[in-house]
């Protein structure tokens, strides 16, 4: 099987190349943030929950996030592969996906993690907040707050994965296609 994790602060690309990695490798999509997004709109309450946490900028309980990747992975046994988008995002989130996937297979394969400036981020959510509705696209000062939880929260995730070798960095400043071929060259090293 082939476990990617998809990695690095919002705004980074993680939707975007999961979109066309999907395409190309016939892997499941397990994004938390799309997982939270339709709790919202179901109106359930654990997305009432989220939702609070989500507009301003802060991470979710691991428990909650932990349980939808559980039910989700419970639910695709026979998939060839899974990106996990947007997760883990702690490392007790990367340590209970490493538990997780070892119960069908190896564990995770790989994490790639897009690296990209401040700067470019807040550029780029900003834009995508004009037309995308999300309410955490909206506000500059909300946006920092989110890049802020990453380097305090999620950064060490990186090291996490380092120390088992599987850590793969990239500039995710640039073409978006050009991006995609530098992930497909780590990702083809890793295909069982
Ligand atoms: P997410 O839904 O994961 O959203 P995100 O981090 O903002 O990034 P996304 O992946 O959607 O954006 P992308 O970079 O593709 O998280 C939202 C919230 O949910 C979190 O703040 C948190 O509250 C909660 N949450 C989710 N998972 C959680 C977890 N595991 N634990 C706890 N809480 C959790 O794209 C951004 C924009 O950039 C797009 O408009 C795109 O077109 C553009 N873009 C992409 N690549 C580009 C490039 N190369 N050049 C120029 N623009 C580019």
């Amino acid at each position: 099987m082939l476990n990617i994790v998809l990695f690095g602060p919002p705004g980074a690309g993680k939707g975007t190349q999961s979109q066309k990695l999907i395409a190309r490798y016939n892997l499941v999509h397990l994004s938390t943030g799309d997982l939270l997004r339709s709790q919202i709109t179901q109106g359930t309450e654990l997305g009432l929950r989220a939702k609070k946490l989500m507009d301003e900028g802060l991470l979710v309980p691991d428990e909650v996030v932990i349980g939808m990747i559980e039910s989700q992975l419970a639910n695709n046994t026979t998939a060839a592969g899974f990106i996990f988008d947007g997760f883990p995002r702690t490392v007790p989130q990367a340590q209970s996906l490493d538990a997780l996937t070892q119960r069908y297979d190896t564990g995770v394969s790989c994490m790639i993690a897009l690296e990209v400036a401040e700067e470019e981020l807040v550029k780029r959510l900003l834009e995508r907040g004009k037309t995308s509705g999300r309410p955490d696209d909206q506000d500059e000062t909300k946006i920092r707050k989110r890049v802020t939880v990453y380097n305090t929260e999620t950064a060490q995730v990186a090291s996490y994965y380092a120390q088992q070798s599987k850590f793969h960095g990239l500039n995710g400043i640039g073409a978006i296609d050009d991006i995609f071929g530098q992930i497909c060259a780590i990702v083809d090293q890793h295909q069982p």
